[in-house]
Parts: structure tokens; C-alpha cells; sequence
């Protein structure tokens, strides 16, 4: 990034250099953070401005101790395969929930509940032990988010998996068929034809290599033949509804908010193999997706299926979708390998960015659904601004006030700047200043977001961006470097950086709520389970065979039986209610040389299954703080020879 007095396009400000304008940037910041000082420290709160921290005022992002956040931060975990919940604007990590990996603490990929999620092998270990999450994002009603339901990808294994938002756990994982390198995601916002479904019902899935279809062993070294996929996956039942087959590849998805479209960007229109061939054309495209149109076609039976899987498999290709009144896919032409495609929280644009181009592409969706109406000849006419806003853009949040915000990867930058400033721009108004503001992050950026920016409801208060590099930020740990997550008020006309977070790699994306969005229950209920032991008294071992099942319940500071006998070469299932009510009370289940340890939270059951190979005494005991009698909390496993 170059500091030179290079005049900014577009710059509101009387085109200041770039060093004056971090300057003022700073200045700004100091003066309007005294005067919007409050004690809640919302940006904001005590009127315009901004909250950055200033002498004799709490930093905004400090919490104070025995005070709660305002909002919840969903991140994906990256290579943990989990989904990481944050507190903000203290960015302190509350929660991580297991997803695709197992995980110690709670037992995930141990217990036969959490391996029922995540599928087993043959010899009932979880079939994956990577992942490589990236994306979340929530369920909606009414154009907000509704506390139901998140979902995360997994881009290794093509895996999508829901997490519940009462329990804050993961209950189902779905493997996308016919996919290699699954990525975007995105839920819908309405049903394209029933009014009355104002919410998630589906979610969509898009698929980033191009593979043989089946990729069976056939075709392996006929590249011009692989082809991806963009997947519908059931929110409900998360089952794969039905896929498209398309020319090129997607990347990252969007999806508008009356559910008639959802759109993937694709930076592969080359089809090509190799990343310089991938970046030969001028001109990439945004497909946009025509809903109703699609599962009417599956309702018509005009699809295949690939292999083994039922699927249903619509055309999406170029070829078989050039008449706008039958099409099902649009490919609107946007500029060189694009990265990221984010709707507008009006619901009118989805913005492209340029990636490989300097650029972000805004795309009505109103011409959008002109052209699958016959009403708009060019589909590229969609397309209402095309603006430079500086070098390497790829994720764009927004305020609600009209706003965008765009990283920029290469400048290490996020550039703010209004939407209708650069659709005047666009349209020959080169008077439109449309770049407002623009602030310098450590370092290169991917993912950004705004609390409740990818909703109806976008606050522009916060802004969290994700920074690849972290270099001299945080004290040295030696050659892996933490991310930095950087929170940013955009509260004021000036964006204020406000903190640092290290983060563990690789979060890629996220999103910010407030925290009344969800009412998480802290206790379950026994009836949760089927195979809950819900009286201390149904306690006790029973055999059938060498089938042997071990029912136990917990009290602190007590397992129900003291100790349990099997036989060597038994297969047993044990299964352990915690039968204590009160809130934070959970105990663990550490079994010795059985590789066993869970938790169980309170009214909560859970089980596992192993061989009793190994003759001899084993203390299971609470692996969790519960009792002044913790320590002695134990039960005896004798294994009879
Ligand atoms: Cu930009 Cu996978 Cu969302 Cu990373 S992708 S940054
Ligand atoms: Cu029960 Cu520790
Ligand atoms: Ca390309």
C-alpha cells in the first residue's frame, strides 16, 4: 500500500492524502469518543459519534467483570471443524461447539450421540478426523434472524452440519453428494411462492471443484469433463433437496430476501485446472439461481441423477438456459475471479467483489427477475454500478444507512462507501463521491462483518474483520502466527478501530447479533433422551450375552453405583443420566485406558459403547468441577478376567 498524495477516486473528503487522512481519522475518533463516553459503552449510545477509547473513558470494547455483551459473534472454527462463540464487543470466546472434529471437553466422537452426528466408520470411529469450516450463518424470519438454527460447511469433506440455537450443540451433518470442495453457504430468507413461509427453509451449498460426475474412477484425466454443483440442502430435514449442474464453479453464495434468488459468485468461468488458466479471462460471472423455476423443473422430472446418489440433478448449464422465460440459472458477467457476493440488507443488490479486479460489482435484483421475465434483454444491464474501490476486494458488509463495506486483501484496508453514491457514479455522475472513508487493518483481510449487517435489522455499530496475517501484533509464539480478528465502530461518518483479538486459525467467516435473538436453556430435559436412566433406582447392570448395559445416573457428588462389574471381551453400553437440575452443575466421565471422557450437562444423557478388553480396576471418575467432593466423585469398573 503506498502512501502517496495519489488522489483517492472518489474520496467525499477534499481528497486528502492518505497519511493526513489516518491522521484525522485518529484525531477524530479521540475528540468524538470523549464526547460519546457513556457507561455501557455502546458505540453510539450517548448520541451520534463514536465510542473509540479516549482518556478517562472505559474502552467501548471493555466489559466490565459480572457485565454481559450485547452481542453474540458466531465464527466458524476453521480447521477445529467447530463453531466458536463469541461475546462482543469484548471478543471474549464464551463457547466452541464441536462440529466435524472430535473434541476432549465434551466427549464429541466418543459418545455414541455425538458419533450418531457425525457418522462412524466401519469400526465406529468418527469417519473424519479434519475439517475445515468456513462459513455460518443463521436462520431467518421476517428478514432477521430467528435463534432456530445454524449451519456451517465444511470445505474438506463436503460436509454441511446444523448447529441447534436452544442447546448450542450440533445435531445433524449432512455429506453433499456429487461435491468436491464445498464452500459458500447461505440459508434463505422466503419461500419464492408461499407468503406464509417468511423464513428458512432451505439452505444452499455451493461447490467449488469441478469433478467427474460420478467421480467413480472414469473420466479422471478428461478435465473438460468435470463439472460442479450448486446443492439445496432441507433446513428442516437436511436432506439435499436438489442440486444444479453448472458450467464454471461457485464459490461464495448469497440469497435475497423475498427467496426468489440465490446467487453464487464464480471466479472459475475457465473451467480450468491450473490458477493461471483459472485467471485468463477478462470476466468472470455471478449466477443467480431462479428458485421456483428450479424445483419446478424437479417437480416436472426433467432431471438426472449421478452414481449412487437419488439427487435430483437439474440443468444449469450456459447452453441449456438462453431463454430468459425457461431458465433456470443467469450468469451475469462480472470482473476477474471474483470473491465474495453479499445482499444488501434493503434487499435490493447483491454486491460482487472484484478480487483479481479493483472493483465491486452491484447487481439489481429487481433486473434480474425482469430478465427471467422477458422484460430486460440484457442480462448484464443488472449490473448497475462497477466502481473501483481499491486493490484486492473480497467480502462487503454493510450499516443500514446505506453504506458498504469492502476488505481489501492486497491494500490491507477496509473501504467504506455508499451504494447509491456509485450507482449515480456508474451512471455518469463523476461528481458522486462514493468512497467514504477508508481505514488500515493488520493485515490482509478476508471476511468482514457488521452486527446484524447480513439482516433487515443492520445496526452499523460494530464491525469484525478477519486478518489473515497477525505478524507483530500479538507477543511471538514462535513460526504459527494467531489471525486477527479486528473490531472496528462504525458508528460515526469515521470508522475507529477498537481491538485486537488473536485468533486461532482459520475462522474465515462470521456473524454478529444482538444477544435477545436467542434464549439458549442451560438444562435439559430427561426427556430429551429415549434412553434416559431417569430414577438413581433403574441403576444397575444388565446383561444380555456378552451384551452388557451399564445404567447410571449422577448427583454431585455421586455416581449412582459405586461400582459396576462386566467380564472381559463384554460389549458394553453404558449410559449415564445427570440427574442433578441446577444450572452450570455438569460432571465428566473419565474411564482409564478406554480413551472415554464426556460431559454430561445437567438433565442430560449420554452414552458410550466399548469392549472390555483389559481385565483389572478402573476409577471412572468426575472429570468435571462440580462439588467440595469432586475429587471422590468415582465409580468402579471391575473387569473379571
Ligand atoms: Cu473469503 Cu472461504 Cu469465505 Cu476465506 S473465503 S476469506
Ligand atoms: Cu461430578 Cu465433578
Ligand atoms: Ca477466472
Amino acid at each position: 500500500m503506498s502512501d502517496d498524495h495519489k488522489e483517492d477516486p472518489g474520496l467525499s473528503s477534499t481528497g486528502l492524502s492518505r497519511r493526513k487522512f489516518i491522521n484525522t481519522t485518529a484525531l477524530v475518533g479521540l475528540t468524538l469518543g470523549v464526547a460519546a463516553c457513556d457507561k455501557t459503552g455502546a458505540p453510539g449510545a450517548a448520541g451520534e459519534g463514536t465510542a473509540a477509547g479516549a482518556e478517562g473513558c472505559a474502552s467501548p470494547t471493555e466489559i466490565k467483570p459480572g457485565e454481559l455483551d450485547t452481542y453474540y459473534g458466531l465464527w466458524s472454527g476453521g480447521h477445529n471443524g467447530d463453531m466458536r462463540v463469541l461475546g462482543l464487543p469484548s471478543g471474549r470466546e464464551i463457547h466452541r461447539i464441536p462440529c466435524f472434529v472430535p473434541d476432549a471437553l465434551v466427549g464429541w466422537g466418543i459418545t455414541n450421540e455425538s458419533k450418531a452426528v457425525m457418522g462412524t466408520k466401519p469400526d465406529g470411529t468418527p469417519l473424519y478426523q479434519v475439517a475445515d469450516t468456513h462459513h455460518t450463518h443463521a436462520s431467518y424470519k421476517d428478514g432477521n434472524y430467528d435463534g432456530r438454527y445454524a449451519w456451517i460447511n465444511d470445505k474438506i469433506n463436503s460436509r454441511i452440519a446444523r448447529i441447534r440455537l436452544d442447546y448450542f450443540v450440533c445435531d445433524k451433518i449432512t455429506d453433499l453428494p456429487n461435491v468436491q470442495g464445498f464452500h459458500g453457504i447461505f440459508p434463505d430468507k422466503a419461500d419464492p411462492v408461499d407468503p406464509n413461509k417468511n423464513y428458512t427453509t432451505r439452505v444452499f451449498c455451493g461447490g467449488e471443484f469441478a469433478i467427474p460426475l460420478p467421480n467413480d474412477g472414469h473420466d479422471v484425466n478428461a478435465p473438460e469433463k468435470y463439472r460442479s454443483l450448486f446443492s439445496c440442502v432441507d433446513a428442516e430435514s437436511m436432506e439435499v433437496r436438489w442440486q444444479v449442474l453448472i458450467d464454471g464453479n461457485c464459490d461464495l453464495v448469497a440469497t435475497s430476501y423475498d427467496g426468489k434468488l440465490a446467487a453464487t459468485n464464480q471466479y472459475n468461468t475457465e473451467n480450468a485446472v491450473h490458477y493461471e488458466d483459472m485467471m485468463s479471462a477478462e470476466r468472470d460471472a455471478c449466477l443467480f439461481f431462479n428458485v421456483a423455476r428450479i424445483e419446478q423443473a424437479v417437480k416436472d422430472g426433467k432431471f438426472k441423477t449421478y452414481g449412487t446418489s437419488s439427487v435430483p440433478v437439474v440443468d444449469g448449464t450456459r447452453d441449456g438456459n438462453k431463454d430468459p422465460k425457461t431458465a433456470l440459472v443467469a450468469y451475469v458477467s462480472v470482473p476477474k475471479n471474483p470473491h465474495g457476493v453479499n445482499a444488501s440488507p434493503d434487499g435490493k443488490y447483491f454486491i460482487c467483489a472484484g478480487k483479481l479486479s479493483p472493483t465491486t460489482t452491484t447487481i439489481e435484483l429487481s433486473k434480474v427477475l425482469d430478465w427471467f421475465e422477458g422484460k430486460m434483454d440484457k442480462l448484464d444491464d443488472a449490473i448497475v454500478a462497477e466502481v473501483e474501490v481499491g486493490l484486492g476486494p473480497l467480502h462487503t458488509a454493510f450499516d443500514g444507512r446505506g453504506n458498504a463495506y469492502t476488505t481489501l486483501f492486497l491494500d490491507s484496508q477496509v473501504v467504506k462507501w455508499n451504494i447509491e453514491k456509485a450507482i449515480a457514479f456508474h451512471k455518469g455522475d463523476k461528481s458522486a463521491k462514493y468512497v467514504v472513508d477508508r481505514i488500515d487493518v493488520h493485515y490482509q483481510p478476508g471476511h468482514i462483518n457488521a452486527s446484524q449487517s447480513e439482516t433487515k435489522a443492520a445496526d452499523g455499530k460494530y464491525l469484525a474483520v478477519g486478518c489473515k496475517f497477525s505478524k507483530d501484533r500479538f507477543l511471538p509464539v514462535g513460526p504459527l502466527h494467531p489471525e486477527n480478528e479486528q473490531l472496528i465502530d462504525i458508528s460515526g461518518d469515521k470508522m475507529v478501530l477498537l481491538a485486537d483479538h488473536p485468533v486461532r486459525g482459520e475462522p474465515h467467516d462470521f456473524i454478529i447479533f444482538k444477544r435477545d435473538i436467542v434464549t439458549p436453556k442451560q438444562v435439559y430435559n430427561l426427556d430429551d433422551s429415549p434412553i434416559a436412566v431417569k430414577d438413581a433406582k433403574d441403576s444397575g447392570v444388565f446383561r444380555d450375552g456378552n451384551k452388557v448395559t451399564v445404567k447410571l445416573t449422577s448427583q454431585a457428588p455421586a455416581f449412582s453405583l459405586r461400582e459396576f462389574t462386566v467380564k472381559k471381551g463384554d460389549v458394553v453400553t453404558l449410559i449415564l443420566t445427570n440427574l442433578d437440575k441446577v444450572e452450570d452443575l455438569t460432571h465428566g466421565f473419565a474411564l482409564p485406558k478406554y480413551n472415554i471422557q464426556f460431559v454430561i450437562n445437567p438433565q442430560e444423557t449420554k452414552s458410550v459403547t466399548f469392549v472390555a478388553d483389559k481385565p483389572g480396576v478402573f476409577w471412572a471418575y468426575c472429570s468435571t468441577f462440580c462439588h467440595a467432593l469432586h475429587l471422590e466423585m468415582r465409580t468402579r469398573m471391575i473387569v473379571e478376567a
